[in-house]
């Protein structure tokens, strides 16, 4: 059976005031070309086909042309919702999808006949994104972030395990949205791992599964062989953080009985790539020409002067150009530079303190919450 797995489109995605979505949708116009190529037979989505619960019906449409064209192929395609999908809707969809052959699931419910949906061949185990929140009781509230995060893995373990259980017979896969402990985030040189996040421990995967398709980091990579879990990766490079050559794009997933699961990736180059340029400002003009030429999406920091005419006449004659940072102090540590050695909420902490304020248990736990539902 030859699969395609894929998730994180994000459609109705801005960066700047920018719309990503033309991009996405020619990316997805590709994906239903290599369906067509590859022979696929179903198709995985794991989470986040929307950048955000509320969407303008246009960005819908193209979400929906994918899966009608799948049923007009006669293609099954399992699916659930991501942090950036708006649950609600998506539930309310589901039974219209079912009609299409298209299984949806937006939240976990913890009964076997809606989790798990039974194929000729096997079964499909859905495990839709669930928030810390809902996993840890508020009577918890008052425990360090360190017991959260063991609390949480522990949560998501036993989550694991109830699905394996009544996975199967015959070949048994999971649909899950989460971050593997250990996954590459990132790309070039803004790579790192994951630390300091809620994630699940690789070797929390269970066994029982035949392959595990992920979704929720944006770098396609593999977190585990025994079972073997893939991220496929974004469609797009959807920040300037990701990193211009970080693999993304989906994956052919092949399942036979009795055999493990052989992979292909496809790391595709859809969209526009996102270049961070830091120049000093003496050599702006010479290398003016190359910008220009660029045909992605530019962020500059420029290191020195800069007069705030020129500034702005940068940003409206270079119409790839997104943001223009100045730093006129190039000396002075960087947010860029910094990133590389902390992680968001330590580096949020490190502002509080510069800034001479409190660093409180409430705000840096409102803080995650903000920053998780925004990022990835
Ligand atoms: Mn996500």
């Amino acid at each position: 059976m030859r699969l395609l797995h894929t998730a994180d489109w994000h459609l109705g995605r801005l960066l700047k005031g920018r719309e990503r979505t033309p991009e996405i949708a020619q990316a997805l116009e590709e994906l239903k070309g290599l369906i067509r190529s590859e022979r696929i037979e179903g198709v995985l989505v794991s989470g986040d086909l929307f950048d955000r619960p509320q969407i303008s019906g246009e960005v819908e449409q193209i979400a929906y042309d994918f899966f009608l064209d799948l049923w007009a192929r006669g293609i099954p395609a399992w699916v659930i919702a991501g942090n950036h999908d708006g649950r609600e809707h998506l539930a309310a969809l589901a039974p219209l999808f079912a009609l299409a052959g298209i299984t949806m699931r937006a939240e976990l419910a913890l009964k076997e006949e809606v989790d798990l949906v039974r194929a000729p061949w096997g079964s499909v185990a859905h495990l839709p994104f669930l928030s810390e929140r809902r996993l840890i009781r508020a009577e918890h509230a008052a425990e360090s972030q360190e017991t959260w995060r063991g609390r949480y893995a522990d949560g998501m373990r036993r989550i694991l395990a109830y699905l394996a259980q009544r996975s199967g017979p015959g070949l048994g896969l999971l649909l899950a949205h989460f971050m593997v402990e250990g996954s590459r985030l990132g790309g070039g040189e803004y790579q790192f791992y994951c630390s300091n996040s809620y994630a699940v421990p690789a070797e929390a995967l269970p066994l029982a599964f035949h392959y595990v398709a992920l979704g929720h980091i944006h770098r396609q990579q593999q977190v585990s062989e025994a079972p073997v879990a893939w991220y496929p990766g974004s469609l797009i490079q959807l920040d300037f953080g990701e990193g211009e050559e970080a693999p993304r794009g989906a994956l052919i997933v092949e399942l036979e009985p009795g055999h493990p699961p052989r992979v292909h990736p496809i790391a595709a180059r859809w969209g526009k790539p996102l270049r961070t340029w830091r120049l000093g400002a003496e050599e702006l003009e010479g290398r003016l020409e190359e910008l220009r030429r660029f045909p992605g999406w530019s962020r500059l920091i420029v290191e020195g002067a800069l007069s705030p005419e020129r500034r702005e006449r940068m940003l409206k004659e270079l119409p790839g150009l997104l943001d223009l940072q100045i730093l006129a102090h190039p000396s002075s540590p960087s947010p860029v530079l910094s990133l590389r050695e902390l992680g968001w909420e330590e580096l949020y902490q490190t502002f509080l303190r510069q800034q001479g304020r409190e660093a409180s248990p409430e705000l840096l736990a409102a803080f995650r919450e903000a920053y998780e539902a925004q990022e990835l």
